[in-house]
């Protein structure tokens, strides 16, 4: 009986922005429980690839290239999806950019494209994915949050308030998708090694603060945020809906 509540043969899961990094990751470690999996992203070479490797690892998976900030776009992509009988069962918005900067010294055009990708995105493409997965009676949506969903750090404004507006937007959905027989949660990362932290992880100084500050003493690798992707993706959650879970090290529960 246990491992069938983690076993998602049969499901279709979209991730966006999974060509690499935590998207990737999590994108194998569903693959790895059935999954067929959608990659996407922007650039169509890097997903044309990281297809065929999942595919030769003897994984399902499939690319959809789209801008997650182009509604239009996103709208043409679920389209497709439709007229190809290809059901998103499970979605995981992912998709994030950073950008490190005072406030006060902070463009707005730079403030409001980190909100459009990292959360107004969330919710377009919630609101196509969840649309098809009501006349289902069932579905998984899994927002990609953050330490700075509760926490902030100086210098990544925008990217704090967009992660906490994904706590939040997991918050809303969980509540008006409930009774579609959607469940709504959210993934926290801790401090990962991704390329998007590479100047961090590359600055001793920094490197030393999140190892002093991390109960783990140490950055999370992509791969161990798979666990609670496929547990958020699975039956194993049917009956968990509204929730941020930290994947982190310890690192928000601590001084
Ligand atoms: C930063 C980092 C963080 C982490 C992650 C923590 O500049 O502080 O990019 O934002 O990547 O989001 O959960």
């Amino acid at each position: 009986m246990s491992m069938k509540l983690f076993d998602l043969t049969g499901r279709t899961a979209l991730i966006t922005g999974s060509s690499r990094g935590l998207g990737r990751a999590m994108a194998e470690g569903l693959a790895g429980c059935g999954a067929r999996v959608i990659l996407n992203g922007t650039n169509a070479a890097r997903l044309d690839s990281a297809v065929a490797e999942m595919t030769a690892a003897g994984y399902q998976a499939l690319s959809a290239a789209f801008d997650v900030t182009d509604e239009t776009a996103i709208r043409a992509a679920f389209e497709q999806f439709d007229a190809d009988g290809i059901e998103v069962d499970i979605l995981v918005n992912n998709a994030g950019i950073q950008f490190r900067k005072p406030m006060l010294e902070l463009d707005t055009a730079d403030w409001q494209r980190v909100i459009d990708v990292n959360l107004t995105s969330a919710f377009v493409i919630g609101r196509e994915a969840a649309k098809r997965m009501a006349t289902r009676g069932r579905g998984k949506v899994i927002n990609i949050g953050s330490l700075t969903s509760d926490l902030a750090r100086a210098t990544v404004a925008p990217y704090t308030v967009a992660k906490g507006g994904i706590k939040m937007l997991t918050k809303a959905m969980a509540a008006e998708w409930g009774e579609l027989g959607i469940q709504s949660n959210a993934i926290g990362p801790g401090y990962m090694l991704t390329d998007m932290n590479e100047a961090l992880v590359n600055d001793p100084k920094f490197d030393a603060w999140v190892k002093g500050r991390t109960p783990m003493r140490r950055w999370g690798a992509p791969e161990e945020l798979a666990g609670l992707a496929i547990f958020l993706a699975a039956d194993a959650s049917n009956y968990v809906s509204g929730q941020l879970i930290f994947a982190d090290g310890g690192m928000a529960s601590v001084l």
